[in-house]
């Protein structure tokens, strides 16, 4: 750490030079003041507090960081450098205008995640035990500058920002959203900019369902067909394709900059024709695990019927092929879970199969995860259980994710009629309001994740559609429990951000309540972080 003296000199230095600019004549029409009514910050804090006071701050400014948090300052930087500031970052505890602190002691208080905000007239105050807190921190603060930041658009010299003080933890450790890519492909830089999304928002899990009937998206080194031809299929009008391993590491790592853990998801015993028809050793004679026949090998399937293929459990080989492909994922997959599927099949063998598949996970050393079916076996007790319907009697007492389709499933209507959306779950759709309005049950739920099935997704606007603004709602009700029922403040905050999600490049659903424009009309696809990676994160993280 530099000695205090020394910050004090660096500073005097910054001032004088200041001085020799003419920047201290600045007029009043180049300073921007956030007003606190302007300030929206989704999810909602679970503690804020504003002070009648303001600060006007310096065009020259030091940003201050202890040594643990300089990824953070390498963020922080880049946000107050769009506001027009000029910044000198400095080590040191509190010693200039912005300063960041990780100090672990405040676990306690803060947990893993939460961050102290303030704001007072010595300057700025990001507090937190983890870069993760700070990170928050810092999405926060950028929810409280103007939006022109995201574009490089913002005009003003200097900024006054009011005196606050914001104390915020989130509720659930599990924030998160799929992406279906397995029916129709989405590719490295779609997923990147819902990571962008995503981290705004403060969300933390993305679930890659990597693997179904109609497409393998992920490459596999020790069985190259999977991607050769298990990735050339996709749903009727659905983009064909895959995520090579070193795409998937990079998704990975931008995303692990935002505190956000990928979970792949290798689809298994059913769900699994791209496999069969890549490798048919893994069919039974005759093709007699395919029931009902919607394709034949080498046939490609690109229909939406679901519940009709699986491995063939009789088959001992069937378990090579298994810890082949769970072993490499393991080996790119920085996270410590692998999600296993086990949805919709029917096979006297399918509890064995679940039993066996999440011991080699666990051999390679990951956690699994996988649809509430795989609870009524007898699974290890570290398995996550992802609840879709909830009406599965588990044998097991393990942790739960809820994804329960009534309020979760996006693939499913905003609103009643939507063209080109599933309705099996429910029929008039699943409204903002319905997501809103969710309430947990369960002691065990360690979140809410909020996927988007791409049967009928075949776009980037469309998928677009079916995540925004719903999934701000997840992120609100995943992060602040206290909110509950009072939707008409939720909505009141969430119009305000309307024009950020423009800037963004959002193509968001406009629904009626928000009274957004029924076109974004969404040219400029940007984000005041995109593409930054910190230096730490430039090395490999697996
Ligand atoms: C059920 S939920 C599925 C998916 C479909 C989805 C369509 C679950 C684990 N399986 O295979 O895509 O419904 O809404």
């Amino acid at each position: 750490m530099k000695p205090l003296h020394s910050n004090v000199f660096l500073f005097l230095v910054l001032v004088l030079l200041s001085s020799c600019k003419g920047v201290v004549d600045i007029s009043d029409e180049e300073i921007f003041a956030v007003h606190v009514e302007d300030i929206s910050i989704i999810p909602k804090p679970s503690e804020l507090n504003f002070r009648t006071s303001v600060t006007d701050f310096p065009v020259v400014n030091i940003l201050c960081f202890n040594a643990e948090a300089k990824e953070s300052a390498e963020w922080l930087s880049v946000l107050l450098k769009k506001a027009n500031l000029e910044v000198h970052t400095t080590q040191g505890e509190s010693c200039g205008t912005w300063n960041l602190l990780t100090d672990d002691s405040l676990k306690n208080e803060l947990g893993e995640e939460g961050y102290i905000l303030e704001i007072n007239r010595e300057g700025v105050f990001l507090k937190a035990a983890t870069n993760a807190g700070l990170f928050y921190a810092i999405q926060t603060l950028r929810q409280i500058l103007p939006a022109s930041l995201e574009n490089d658009e913002f005009q003003y010299k200097r900024l006054q920002l009011p005196h606050l003080y914001i104390k915020d933890i989130p509720k659930y450790s599990w924030r998160g959203t799929m992406v279906d890519i397995a029916r129709s492909f989405f590719g490295l830089e779609y997923l990147k900019s819902h990571v962008d999304r995503m981290a705004f928002y403060k969300m933390n899990r993305l679930h890659l369902h990597l693997t179904d009937d109609q497409g393998w998206r992920i490459e596999i080194k020790g069985k190259p067909e999977l991607t050769n031809i298990g990735s050339k299929g996709a749903v009727v009008d659905g983009n064909s394709g895959f995520l090579s391993q070193e795409e998937y590491i990079e998704l990975q790592t931008y995303a692990a900059a935002r505190n956000i853990i990928i979970i792949p998801e290798i689809d298994m015993p059913g769900h699994i024709y791209s496999a069969l028809l890549a490798y048919p050793e893994l069919n039974c004679d005759e093709f007699s695990n395919l029931v009902p026949r919607m394709a034949t090998p080498p046939e490609l399937f690109s229909g939406t019927k679901v519940g009709w293929s699986k491995l063939c459990l009789t088959k001992p080989e069937i378990y090579d092929f298994v810890s082949t492909v769970i072993g490499e994922m393991a080996s790119i997959t920085a996270g410590p879970w692998i999600h296993i599927g086990g949805d919709e099949i029917n096979d006297d063998l399918y509890e064995t199969f679940v039993v066996k598949a999440d011991s080699i996970v666990q051999q390679y050393g990951k956690t699994s995860i996988g649809w509430e079916e795989v609870t009524k076996a007898p699974v290890s007790s570290s398995l996550i259980s992802q609840q879709w319907h909830g009406k599965v009697q588990s044998v097991v007492d393990v942790q739960v994710i809820k994804s329960i389709c009534t309020s979760f499933y996006f693939d499913h209507a905003n609103i009643p009629g939507q063209v080109n959306t599933n309705n099996w779950c429910k029929k008039t759709g699943v409204s903002l309001e319905e997501v809103y309005s969710f309430s947990r049950d369960n002691q065990n739920v360690i979140g809410l994740e909020a996927p988007v099935w791409t049967e009928f997704v075949f776009d980037e606007d469309t998928l677009d559609n079916r995540f925004w603004p719903r999934t701000i709602a997840v992120a609100e009700i995943a992060w602040n429990t206290d909110v509950s029922g009072n939707y008409t403040e939720f909505i009141s905050r969430l119009i305000k951000h309307e024009g950020r999600l423009k800037i963004m490049g959002i193509n968001y659903f406009p629904s009626e309540e928000l009274g957004w424009d029924i076109n974004p009309n969404t040219k400029k696809n940007t984000d005041v972080f995109k593409g930054f990676i910190p230096e730490i994160f430039k090395r490999s993280i697996l």
